[in-house]
C-alpha cells in the first residue's frame, strides 16, 4: 500500500498538490472570525480550493471589490448557499466574498484573498529537457586507414566488456 502510494505520488503532476483552505478554520464562515486576520500569512494559489462551511443564516457571495468595500449585496457575481461551498481558485488576482445576510458583511463577515500562480511548481528547470545521453558512436571516418578502424573496434569491445561486467556485478550485488 505504501509503495503504491509512493508510486502514485511520483507519477502525479504537481498540480494535484493543491490546498483546500477551510475558511475560518474550525469556526468556518461565520460572524465570529476576523477574515483579514485569517488570510494573513496564507498563500492562495491557482488550483487551491476555498471551503466555506456555514449555518443556514449565511450565504457566500462572490462580489466586486467595490461591493466588498461597501458591503453592497444587490449585485453579486456569484451566490452560493446550502452550508458547504467549495470555490475553485482558477485565476490569479484578487477575489472578494461577503455574506449577503443583512448586517453580516458590515459586521466583518467578508473575505478578500489574492490568488497567486501555482506555488508548487519548482522554478528553474523547464520540463521536457532530456538528459544528455550521447551513447551513439561517432560516424566512421571515410577512408582513413586501418588504424582508426582498429581503434573503433577496441572501443566497442571495451564498452561491451564494461556492460557485461556491469550486468554481472549487478546480479552479484
Ligand atoms: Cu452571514
Amino acid at each position: 500500500m505504501a509503495a503504491a502510494l509512493l508510486i502514485l505520488l511520483l507519477a502525479t503532476p504537481a498540480a494535484v498538490f493543491a490546498v483546500d483552505h477551510t475558511v475560518g478554520d474550525t469556526s468556518g464562515w461565520s460572524q465570529s472570525v476576523d477574515y483579514t486576520t485569517w488570510v494573513t500569512g496564507k498563500t492562495f494559489a491557482v488550483g487551491d480550493v476555498l471551503v466555506f462551511t456555514y449555518g443556514g443564516t449565511h450565504k457566500v457571495d462572490v462580489v466586486s471589490k467595490s461591493d466588498y468595500d461597501s458591503c453592497a449585496t444587490s449585485n453579486p457575481i456569484q451566490s452560493f448557499g446550502g452550508g458547504n461551498t467549495r470555490i475553485n481558485l482558477t485565476a490569479t488576482g484578487p477575489m472578494y466574498f461577503t455574506c449577503p445576510t443583512a448586517g453580516h458583511c458590515s459586521g466583518g463577515m467578508k473575505l478578500a484573498v489574492t490568488v497567486t500562480g501555482t506555488s508548487t511548481t519548482p522554478s528553474g528547470t523547464p520540463p521536457g529537457t532530456p538528459p544528455s545521453t550521447t551513447t551513439s558512436p561517432p560516424p566512421p571516418p571515410s577512408g582513413n586507414g586501418a588504424g582508426s578502424t582498429l581503434c573503433n573496434t577496441n572501443n566497442l569491445m571495451f564498452v561491451t566488456i564494461s556492460v557485461a561486467l556491469g550486468v554481472v556485478f549487478a546480479f552479484m550485488g
